[in-house]
């Protein structure tokens, strides 16, 4: 049974081929999606097979993309692996288009998710050609019922000039109610207070609203969201998990934190996730939390109970937990809200709220300085995400990550970051399995020691306190010691050798 309830536009039902055939070369277009849910999933296939035919022709032919964030295999990954994507922003996670960027074939602009739509309405970014956007369905008033992710669609509905959409009866029609768009944002000088004041509270609609005249064509699909299963929490992440839940402890002891804690935020990746599952165990109850995706282990955390309700943007979870979720989605849509990203990752939001933020990392200082992006300092991994939105503004800003990388090759704590995306200012705590470093109120000398001894790898250890030892006596300044000439050797050490032991 079709999910489109307006007739106006259910005239405008076509194939994906035909729908991609209005996608000009050279066009920006604003596709739904993040974090492997509620992208588009038949159009961008088509447009690669377009693209792939006029590349063979001998034509020119490539678009600009601009998403939520990372998006799943029949985006990104069929359209880099044509060369179809001239630019792309503001995050990605896959490996095709991880490589197109790193070997300089497409250009990429990593963005604070919050920032985004924004800049879109700022019109720093340029003019958006197209809008297309995966919907659950559409009500017979012509609004849209958003799908598994809300992301920038709201903006891209309303700046494209063309509008695209997918209608996917894989997602659960019971998404319906789930969504709170708030349409309240402004540009400065009218830009007023965003009226959220707890996790929990709704200042928008269920549905996002389009002009149906610029709706030029709508695909029907039936495809689930394809998202990378997570790896079962190791002993490192477990390390982890218990330093932070003994840290939380420690602070609702000494009455920094609430009994419930502070509304959670946990960033992309396999710890963060595990932290989760760590939380499933602990004596905190009647949780929050305020971030950006729903993973596997925050459904676990809803399961038990002891997290009352979840805000986020979008899902992210496995194909298992997809299934889990999807079956159930009448029963979960009263404890979780998916909102656009400029709202879910607002610092205005984050700071009012005083959420506890927790996200990955590739490598810390020991003053740390944080690098979540660039392997070595120059090869992108995915990009700050919605990192630096959480880290800046949270109550306290979390950063955890194994001590070593690659088969104990690197260290993740280094002498000098070589690429970095959050300065200390923004980094309160760091822990690894080794241990955990509350580096609150505490000096770039403080730091280092803290950060030396409790999160190092032991095998790497030494070899930080050799550095330091002699940065202390060898520095041009001793606010913060260093040695410009060896404090990136680590690096070219691995680049050269492929490991940065000595
Ligand atoms: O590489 O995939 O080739 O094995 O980086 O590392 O250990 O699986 O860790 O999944 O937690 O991801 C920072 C990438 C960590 C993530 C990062 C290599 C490692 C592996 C992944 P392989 P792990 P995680 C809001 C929050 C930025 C965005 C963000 C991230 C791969 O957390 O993208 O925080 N963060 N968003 O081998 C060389 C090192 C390395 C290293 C790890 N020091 N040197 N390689 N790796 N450390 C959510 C959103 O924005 C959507």
């Amino acid at each position: 049974m079709t999910r489109i309830a307006n007739s106006a536009l259910r005239a405008k039902v076509t194939s994906a081929a035909e729908a991609a055939a209005m996608i000009r070369p050279g066009d920006t277009v604003g596709m739904s999606g993040f974090t492997g849910s509620g992208y588009p999933k038949a159009v961008p296939i088509a447009l690669a097979e377009r693209i792939e035919a006029a590349h063979a022709a001998g034509d020119d032919f490539r678009v600009r993309v601009w998403t939520g964030a990372s998006t799943g295999p029949e985006l990104d990954a069929a359209l880099a692996k044509v060369d179809g994507i001239e630019f792309r922003l503001p995050y990605n996670s896959d490996p095709i288009a991880r490589e197109k960027i790193n070997s300089g074939k497409m250009d990429y602009f990593d963005m604070h998710l919050s920032q985004v739509a924004p800049m879109a309405w700022q019109g720093f970014l340029g003019k958006l050609d197209v809008a297309l956007v995966e919907v659950a369905g559409i009500n017979p008033d012509g609004s849209l019922i958003p799908s598994s992710s809300v992301g920038n669609n709201k903006t891209w509905l309303d700046r494209a000039d063309k509008v695209i959409l997918e209608v996917n009866r894989w997602q659960s029609p019971a998404l319906e109610g789930i969504h709170d768009i708030y349409y309240g944002t402004q540009l400065p000088p009218q830009r007023v207070p965003i009226p959220l004041l707890r996790a929990d509270d709704r200042i928008g609609s269920n549905y996002f609203t389009v002009d149906p005249a610029k709706v030029v064509a709508i695909v029907e699909t039936d495809a689930p969201d394809r998202n990378l299963p997570f790896s079962a929490p190791d002993a490192s992440a477990n390390a982890i998990a218990a330093h932070l839940m003994e840290f939380f402890a420690h602070e609702v002891k000494v009455g920094r934190m609430p009994v419930n804690l502070l509304p959670l935020q946990s960033g992309v990746g396999n710890i963060a996730n595990a932290v989760l599952s760590g939380l499933v165990d602990s004596p905190f109850t009647n949780m929050t939390s305020f971030t950006e995706v729903i993973q596997d282990g925050m459904i676990d955390l809803l399961d038990t109970g002891k997290l009352r309700m979840a805000s986020a943007t979008a899902f992210s979870l496995s194909p298992e937990a997809a299934a889990r979720v999807n079956a159930d989605m009448a029963r979960y849509r009263d404890k979780m809200i998916l909102r656009p990203q400029e709202i879910s990752n607002h610092p205005e939001l984050i700071r009012r709220l005083g959420c506890i933020a927790m996200n990955g990392l590739i490598e810390a200082d020991i003053y740390g300085n944080v690098n979540s992006t660039h392997v070595m300092g120059s090869r992108i991994q995915n990009g700050i995400g919605g990192s630096g939105d959480f880290a800046r503004n949270a109550y306290v800003s979390i950063f955890m990550t194994p001590s070593t990388a690659k088969g104990g090759k690197i260290s993740a704590i280094v002498p000098q970051a070589s690429h970095v995306d959050h300065i200390t200012q923004d980094v309160q705590v760091i822990v690894t399995e080794q241990g955990l470093a509350d580096l609150r109120g505490l000096s770039p000398r403080q730091r280092a020691q803290v950060i030396i001894a409790n999160c190092a790898h032991p095998t790497f250890r030494p070899m930080l306190e050799d550095y330091y030892a002699r940065a202390l006596k060898g520095s041009y300044g001793l606010q913060s010691p260093s040695l410009p000439g060896e404090a990136l050797s680590w690096h070219q050490r691995f680049i050269e050798t492929g490991s940065m032991l000595v």
